[in-house]
């Protein structure tokens, strides 16, 4: 039965180390929001929750989980807190929003014509949405079977 020497720690047989608490030696060097594990040797990080590692620097930072993971259901908007996030109702428009646009989450969004069916794009025109309205552009190819005056015709002279 071998034991290590006092103040080493090991097997005895195969290795004794000195055993640091780098820790409680070395307070804050795990830096800012993470937790310090001593192990026999050396020691490890841990992040505290709803904390990520720097990735070139010691210590942890929040994660902006609205950002990431959309968690918040329909209605409600995500805000992103040291450490967590929370869903809160989503106030109501008080801004008028410019032509174009139109109240989301408290927000004025880009109202998006052609996918709701409210542009007044013609046979031969195809829909394109962009911010704070929509453009019809000319297809030609839409033209096939259409009788159509030349007059009609835009984006061709
Ligand atoms: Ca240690
Ligand atoms: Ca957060
Ligand atoms: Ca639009």
């Amino acid at each position: 039965m071998c034991e290590c020497d006092e103040g080493y720690s090991g097997d005895g047989f195969s290795y004794c180390v000195i055993e640091d608490d780098e820790c409680e030696i070395y307070p804050g060097i795990c830096g800012e929001n993470a937790e310090c594990i001593d192990r026999l040797i050396d020691y490890d990080c841990e992040c505290h929750d709803g904390f990520a590692a720097n990735a070139d620097d010691v210590g942890c930072s929040d994660i902006d989980e609205c950002a990431r993971d959309h968690p918040c259901a329909d209605g409600t908007v995500c805000v992103n807190t040291v450490g967590g996030f929370s869903c809160e109702i989503a106030p109501p428009c008080e801004q008028t929003c410019e032509a174009g646009y139109k109240c989301s989450d408290g927000e004025c969004v880009d109202i998006n014509e052609c996918a709701e069916g409210i542009d007044e794009c013609r046979d031969f025109e195809t829909c394109r949405n962009v911010r704070g309205k929509h453009i019809c552009d000319f297809n030609a190819d839409l033209c096939e079977g259409l009788d159509l005056p030349f007059a009609d015709w835009k984006g061709v002279s």
